[in-house]
C-alpha cells in the first residue's frame, strides 16, 4: 500500500486504489501523471486565449515577450482569467440555487409531484425578512410570492441583492457600499464579467479584480444563500444526526446505489424511492437484503444532513467506488462529476446515468429529471439499480466506514451552545471573550491530484483543534475529517485544547462541526453576522477572530468562495494558489493590498499545518484588536512575537 501513500491518507481510498489498479482502471490520478509536465504560463496565468489573434503569453521571467498581440500584460491577462472563474463558480451555485428556487415555487404551484414545504417555519421567517405577506394567507401562497422574489435575484438589473441589506451588520455593509460590493443582481454581475473580459475591454487589473469580489456576492450572499434556504424550506431544516462514513458503506448483500453531484432535487427523492417498499420487494425479489443510497460529494452532504443516509466518500473517492465492483447505480447530476466515469463503470456492471439536461456524457444513458414527475422517475432509477444487482461480477469492499455527526446550522448549533432553554450565540462569544476558545475557522473546499487526498484537511484541522479554534466544514472537506473521525464529540478529547475540549464535554458537540453542502458556506456567513449581532466582538464581520481555509481547492466554485469570503472580510488560506503568480500586481493585491478594501485577504501557505498558524496569526491579530484578554490554557503554537 505503501505505493499510494503519495496519492491519499485514507486506508480505504488506498485499499480501493490498488483494486482498480489490479482490474485495469485508470483513475484522476494516473491521468494526473500523463498531464506532466504541466505548463509553466498557464500555471502562472500568463497565458491568454480570450481572442482569435491568439493564444499569447507572457514571459513571466522577463526573457521573452511582455505582451501579447492586443497589448495586454500580464496583469490583465491573469486578472482577466481568474475573474472568469470567479463567475463560473458563483454561476454553478447560483444556478443550483436557481433551480431550488424554481422547486419550490412549482411545488407551492401544486405542480411538482412527491415534493412538500416541509419546514413552513422557515418560509415564513424568510417571507418576513424579504417582505412577503404572511398574515391570513395559505403556506403555498407564501411560498409562491418567496419563490418569485427569490428568482428577482437572479433577474434584477438595478438595486441591490436583499440578503445584503438584510443580514450583515451595518458597517459592513456601509462600506461595501463605499467600495462599490454590493452586486445588483445574480446574473447581471456574471454577465459583465464575461463583457470586461472580452478582448479589448477592461485592462485595469485592479477593476477587474474589483468587479470580481462584487460578482463573488451575487453568489455568497445570492444564489449560496438562497439555495441554502430554499432547500431548508422544502426539504427541512438539518437537525445533529449519526450516520456513516467511506467506501465501507457500500453493502456486499444490498443494492448500492451512489448520488453523485449536487442538487438535493433528485438525491431527496431517489431517498425516498428507495424506502418505497414496492422497491424493497423488488430487490428480495432480485437476491438484495435491501437498498443503500449513498452519497459522493455535495448530493452526498445534502442527504446525510437530512436524511442521515451514509457518505460514500469525497471527490477524488469517485471513481474508486465503482473499481470496488459493488455499485449497481451511480446518479449523477450537475458539478464535480468526472467525464472519466463513462469508462470506469463500463469496466463493470455499474449504470451509470445521467439526470440533468444541463450534464449529459457522451454514450451515456440519460434519464432526464423533471420535478413535475420527480417521484415516478426516481423510481424509475431505483427500478433500474435493483435489476442490475444480480449482474455483479467480484467485489471487493473495502471495510473501512467511520461514524461521524452532521447536520448542524446556524439555528440548531447555537441552540445547542446555549444549552436547550437559552438558544443565543452569547455562549460562543463569550467562550471566545473569556479566551477559552480563540477563535473559529472554516475549512472547506475539495480534494485535488495536486495534493495527497484528504491529508491537508486533517493536518490543518488537527493544528486548529490543538490551539482551541473551533472548527466548521463543509464541502467534501468535511468528508475528508468525517472519515478520519474528527465529526463526532469523542473526538475533543483526541484532538482539542483544553478550552475546546471544556465546551465540547459542556455542549455534547464535536469539535468540528458539519455544516452542509458548499452552498452551505452561506451558513457560515450567516453565523458571523450572528456572532457580531450578539456583542462585544466588534461590528463588522472583518474584525471577528475568524478565519477560512480551502486547503485542497481544486474548482471554480472554491475560488468564487475563496473570493466572497475575503469581500466579506476573511482572512483566507488557499492552496493551490490560485493562477496569478505570473503577475506581481495581482498577487499583490489579492495577498496584501484587498486588505484595506474589505479587511479580508488570501494567503497561498501550501503546508496545512503552516496555514493553519497563519490563520491563527490572523485571529490573534483580531483578538488583539478587540483587546480580548488572554487565552486562559496555553496554547501549543504561540506566534513570534
Ligand atoms: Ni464543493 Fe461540493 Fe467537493 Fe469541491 Fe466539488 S463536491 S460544491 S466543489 S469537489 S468541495
Ligand atoms: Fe492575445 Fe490579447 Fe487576444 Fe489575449 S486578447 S489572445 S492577449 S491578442
Amino acid at each position: 500500500m505503501a505505493k499510494y501513500d503519495e496519492r491519499s491518507v485514507n486506508p480505504a481510498s488506498k485499499e480501493a486504489m490498488k483494486t482498480a489498479e489490479d482490474r485495469g482502471v485508470e483513475t484522476a490520478w494516473d491521468r494526473h501523471k500523463q498531464q506532466t509536465p504541466v505548463c509553466g504560463f498557464g500555471e502562472l496565468g500568463v497565458c491568454c486565449r480570450i481572442c482569435e489573434m491568439g493564444p499569447c503569453r507572457v514571459d513571466p521571467y522577463g526573457n521573452g515577450p511582455q505582451k501579447g498581440i492586443c497589448g495586454a500584460d500580464a496583469d490583465t491577462i491573469a486578472a482577466r482569467h481568474l475573474i472568469r472563474q470567479v463567475a463560473a463558480g458563483s454561476a454553478a451555485h447560483s444556478d443550483h440555487g436557481y433551480d431550488i428556487a424554481h422547486t419550490l415555487l412549482l411545488t407551492a404551484q401544486g405542480k411538482a409531484e412527491g415534493y412538500k414545504i416541509k419546514n413552513p417555519e422557515k418560509l415564513l421567517a424568510i417571507a418576513k425578512e424579504i417582505g412577503v405577506e404572511t398574515k391570513n394567507r395559505e403556506i403555498n401562497d407564501i411560498g409562491v410570492d418567496v419563490a418569485e422574489k427569490a428568482l428577482d435575484q437572479w433577474r434584477q438589473l438595478t438595486g441591490e441583492l436583499t440578503y445584503m441589506n438584510t443580514r450583515p451588520p451595518k458597517d459592513t455593509i456601509d462600506n461595501w457600499r463605499k467600495h462599490n460590493l454590493m452586486p445588483s443582481g445574480v446574473e447581471h454581475e456574471i454577465v459583465q464579467t464575461l463583457h470586461r473580459t472580452h478582448e479589448g475591454v477592461d485592462a485595469d487589473y485592479k477593476n477587474l479584480l474589483m468587479h470580481a469580489l462584487k460578482t463573488s456576492m451575487s453568489d455568497g450572499w445570492g444564489g449560496a444563500m438562497i439555495s441554502t434556504d430554499l432547500s431548508d424550506v422544502l426539504f427541512g431544516a438539518p437537525m445533529p444526526v449519526r450516520s456513516k462514513v467511506n467506501l465501507g458503506v457500500l453493502e456486499k448483500k444490498q443494492v448500492n446505489i451512489v448520488v453523485h453531484g449536487h442538487e438535493p432535487t433528485l438525491s431527496e427523492m431517489i431517498v425516498e424511492a428507495s424506502r418505497d417498499p414496492e422497491m424493497l420487494e423488488l430487490a428480495k425479489k432480485n437476491g438484495a437484503e435491501g437498498i443503500v443510497v449513498g452519497g459522493i460529494c455535495c448530493t452526498a452532504n445534502e442527504i446525510l444532513m437530512r436524511q442521515g443516509s451514509p457518505v460514500v466518500g469525497n471527490f477524488l473517492s469517485q471513481e474508486l467506488a465503482v473499481a470496488t465492483g459493488s455499485v449497481d447505480a451511480m446518479v449523477v447530476d450537475v458539478q464535480c462529476i468526472m467525464p472519466a466515469l463513462a469508462e470506469t463503470s463500463k469496466k463493470f456492471h455499474t449504470k451509470l446515468i445521467t439526470t440533468s439536461p444541463k450534464a449529459k456524457i457522451s454514450g451515456v444513458e440519460h434519464i432526464q429529471f423533471d420535478e413535475a414527475k420527480a417521484y415516478s422517475i426516481a423510481k424509475e432509477i431505483v427500478k433500474r439499480a435493483v435489476e442490475n444487482f444480480p449482474n455483479r461480477g467480484d467485489v471487493l469492499i473495502p471495510a473501512s466506514k467511520t461514524d461521524l455527526v452532521a447536520g448542524f446550522t446556524v439555528e440548531n448549533t447555537f441552540w445547542h451552545l446555549g444549552g436547550k432553554y437559552r438558544s443565543s450565540f452569547r455562549p460562543l462569544n463569550d467562550g471566545i471573550i473569556a479566551g477559552r476558545l480563540r477563535g473559529v475557522a472554516a475549512v472547506i473546499g475539495c480534494n485535488t491530484v495536486k495534493k495527497i487526498q484528504d491529508k491537508h484537511h486533517l493536518d490543518m484541522v488537527k493544528e486548529l483543534l490543538a490551539n482551541d479554534v473551533l472548527v466548521v466544514q463543509t464541502g467534501c472537506g468535511a468528508i475528508a475529517c468525517a472519515k478520519e473521525g474528527l465529526l463526532i464529540p469523542e473526538a475533543a478529547k483526541k484532538y482539542a485544547g483544553k478550552g475546546l475540549q471544556e465546551i465540547c464535554e459542556a455542549t455534547g458537540l464535536p469539535p468540528v462541526l458539519h455544516l452542509g453542502s458548499c452552498v452551505d458556506n452561506s451558513r457560515i456567513l450567516v453565523a458571523l453576522c450572528e456572532m457580531i449581532k450578539e456583542g462585544g466582538l466588534g461590528t463588522k464581520l472583518s474584525d471577528l477572530p475568524i478565519a477560512g481555509s480551502a486547503p485542497e481547492q481544486m474548482c471554480e466554485k472554491a475560488i468564487a468562495i475563496g473570493f466572497y469570503c475575503v469581500a466579506s472580510g476573511a482572512f483566507v488560506n488557499f492552496s493551490p494558489a490560485m493562477r496569478v503568480l505570473g503577475s506581481e500586481n495581482v498577487n499583490k493585491f489579492l495577498t496584501e493590498e484587498v486588505e484595506e478594501i474589505t479587511g479580508g485577504k488570501f494567503n497561498w501557505e501550501p503546508d496545512p499545518v503552516e496555514g493553519a498558524r497563519r490563520m491563527i496569526d490572523h485571529i490573534d491579530k483580531n483578538r488583539a484588536k478587540l483587546k480580548l484578554r488572554p487565552m486562559l490554557n496555553p496554547q501549543p503554537y504561540e506566534p513570534k512575537a
